[in-house]
């Protein structure tokens, strides 16, 4: 059962030069930075409410994020529903015919299993499922 939407992502070119814009002008915190060597990325947290913001920097040419850059520029890259079971998530979205892009769920940042649906079965939104582990 999807609970929430848990994070907005956004695809920046450089977490360094995106960060003060959140902090000084949001006023936002910074929750931490990681890096998911998996997906090519740098990540950034900062809480808004129940809801999180992600960060995106590509740490390689080869990062769906650098790809999306290139092609879009920086801005909302994925919405993210929190749930409890993202194996039945995947189901549910195969059953009625979406294409998922992770058959099983992989390592995502802020230790969580995470998955994903293509954009052009969602409406044109890349869409995530997360789950703590
Ligand atoms: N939102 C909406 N549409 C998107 C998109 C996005 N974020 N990224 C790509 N698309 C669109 C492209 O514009 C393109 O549309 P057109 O055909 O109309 O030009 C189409 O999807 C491209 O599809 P594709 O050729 O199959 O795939 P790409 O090589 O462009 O890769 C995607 C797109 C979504 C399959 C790939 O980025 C992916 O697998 N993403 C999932 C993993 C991920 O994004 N990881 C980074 C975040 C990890 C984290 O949060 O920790």
């Amino acid at each position: 059962m999807i609970t929430k939407i848990d994070h907005l992502g956004i695809a920046v070119k450089s977490l360094d030069d995106a960060i003060p814009y959140y902090e000084n002008v949001l006023g936002l915190e910074c929750e931490g930075r990681e890096e998911v060597e998996s997906q090519n990325v740098k990540t950034a947290f900062f809480a808004v409410g129940e809801v999180h913001v992600e960060l995106l920097e590509p740490t390689s040419p080869e990062s769906p994020i650098a790809k999306f850059i290139e092609k879009n520029g920086e801005g909302i890259h994925h919405v993210a529903f929190g749930t409890d079971d993202v194996i039945s998530q995947l189901a549910q979205a195969k059953d009625n015919g979406v294409r998922v892009l992770h058959e099983t769920p992989i390592d995502g940042a802020g230790n969580k299993l995470i998955a994903f649906l293509h954009p052009k079965s969602t409406g044109g939104v890349l869409t995530e499922f997360c789950q703590p582990k």
